[in-house]
């Protein structure tokens, strides 16, 4: 017996399920050996790549926040050429199913462009993730480039000017009004839109006062960030057409559902696989058991019945 379909094409790619293991949490694919059949996700998106390796943030990195979690890693990767050189050979080599990105994240425009020009020549993937949004980068202040329209067009203008293969914008939960950098996205060449990155957060210990993480303060992520992702997706629905992936607190096949319901085509699992590293496979056995029970002959149609719903548009 045939189960609902549950491939998802878009931005040119086909990916053999909408699930896909969201950047930060599974490093270069590597680092699942052993622990996840990578070859049954969607895909993964890399741990973001800067110019220059970095260490990241002082330890602690990681805080619980209630059922959530706060993290400083503070953009910990071995940097361009060793991900040339060491992690796309590998990928290469034993990723074949899934699709991957590669997260990109530059301190200034001219940095993401020369990320997204050096890795444009090799192979082993099929498009990029522009991490405008890391919440723990001293860039600025603080301040993500998803918070400055102006500059996130830049970002993804220079990116889309070096490479054909799609081109994601990642961005941050905690705007004002999505539009005006959903809006300088779009028009920058974006191919889609990744909704979204962790919440600016503080985690003190209440004997003394002194923040949990080394770092200071870091990135809200699991079910507390849920609600917050649905709306950001819902809300970004409303002002473009362009596929969206929805990221934040997915843990079951039912919270898949809420994103794909709220527009998202793909949807990320994140913190989810920290506490159950094979946790994505259950989001994708919950979400075809889910359009199993609604009478549903593919996973699109999902996106659909609510269109039909509320009236919106759908990408
Ligand atoms: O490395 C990090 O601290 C980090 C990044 Br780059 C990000 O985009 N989001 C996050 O929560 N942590």
């Amino acid at each position: 017996m045939s189960g609902p379909r549950l491939r998802a094409e878009l931005f040119g790619v086909t990916f053999q399920n909408p699930v896909v293991l969201a950047s930060g949490t599974c490093g270069f694919g590597r680092e699942l050996t052993g622990v996840l059949d990578l070859e049954a996700v969607g895909g993964f998106v890399t741990k973001s790549v800067t110019v220059e390796p970095r260490s990241g943030n002082p330890p602690p990195r990681l805080a619980e926040a209630g059922p959530g979690m706060v993290n400083s890693v503070g953009l910990a990767n071995p940097g361009l050429e060793a991900v040339k050189r060491e992690k796309l050979p590998w990928i290469r080599e034993h990723v074949h199913r899934p699709r991957v990105f590669v997260s990109v994240a530059g301190h200034t425009v001219e940095e993401f462009e020369r990320l997204v020009a050096e890795l444009d020549g090799e192979e082993g993937f099929v498009g990029f993730e522009l991490n405008l949004s890391c919440p723990n980068d001293d860039r600025l202040g603080g301040a993500p480039f998803a918070a400055d329209p102006d500059l996130s067009g830049e970002v993804v203008g220079r990116a889309r000017e070096r490479t054909g293969r799609p081109v994601l914008a990642k961005l941050a939960p905690n705007v004002p009004d999505f539009a005006p950098v959903v809006r300088a996205a779009e028009e920058a060449g974006a191919d889609g839109l990744t909704v979204v990155n962790t919440l600016p957060a503080l985690v003190l210990d209440p004997p003394t006062g002194r923040p949990l993480l080394g770092a200071g303060s870091g990135g809200l992520s699991g079910p507390p960030l849920k609600p917050v992702g649905v709306q950001a997706v819902s809300r970004v629905r409303e002002c473009t057409g362009l596929p969206l992936v929805g990221v934040g607190g997915v843990l079951s096949g039912d919270d898949a559902v809420e994103y794909l319901r709220a527009g998202a085509s793909l949807v990320q699992v994140g913190t989810a696989s920290f506490a159950d590293p094979r946790a994505a496979l259950r989001v994708i056995q919950g979400l075809r058991r889910r359009c199993r029970s609604l009478g549903l002959e593919s996973v699109e149609e999902l996106r659909d019945l609510t269109a039909l719903r509320t009236g919106s548009p759908r990408g």
